[in-house]
């Protein structure tokens, strides 16, 4: 008997020394794959970070055409010119001027009388594309400056429509001009 439990203490040994080292060999390739899941991990975090980068950039580059559009924009606005017509005890000086889309004629009462520019035909103005003498007093943006303008006083209108759009003094429809726009 003695021989027996003897045997099977031997056994038991040999078994809890087997899952012992089982244990321990087993823990042992776990520690470097833990430490290889940490480091993917890490890399991972890296290119998020790098993602990161490159998506701000991105941001940044936007940000910079957003501003390149506003630049073209004020260029575009820059290349649209200002044009003076003077009005005269003569009349209107000069009487034809051409101009391209997207410019702006002021016109400027240099006489010793009031003036009315405003679109042809008299008396309506509705020549040129939306104006209207009906439509004074609405606020509207029209080829009429809508009342009486006293000496040294200018009445600007940008042409955006091409053509050939004829005006007069609506105080003295005898002095016209032509703005012709291309
Ligand atoms: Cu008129």
């Amino acid at each position: 008997m003695k021989k027996i439990l003897i045997a099977i203490i031997i056994l038991v040994l040999a078994f809890l020394a087997y899952l012992l080292w089982g244990a321990s060999s087993a823990s042992a390739p776990s520690a470097p794959t833990d430490d290889a899941a940490s480091e993917d991990a890490v890399s991972v975090s890296e290119n998020g970070e790098n993602a990161e980068i490159p998506a701000a950039s991105d941001a940044s580059d936007i940000e910079l055409a957003a501003g390149e559009g506003k630049g073209e924009g004020a260029l575009e606005e820059a290349s649209s010119q200002k044009h003076i017509v003077l009005y005269t005890d003569a009349g209107y000086e000069p009487k034809k001027i051409t101009v391209a889309a997207g410019d702006t004629v002021v016109f400027e009462n240099r006489s010793g009388s009031q003036v009315w520019t405003a679109s042809d035909s008299h008396p309506t103005h509705v020549l040129y594309p939306g104006s209207d003498i009906k439509k004074c007093g609405t606020g509207a943006i029209i080829f009429d400056s809508c009342g009486i303008l006293s000496e040294g006083e200018s009445f600007s209108f940008t042409f955006n429509e091409k053509g050939s759009w004829g005006y007069h003094n609506h105080r003295n429809p005898g002095h016209a001009g032509i703005v012709e726009v291309k």
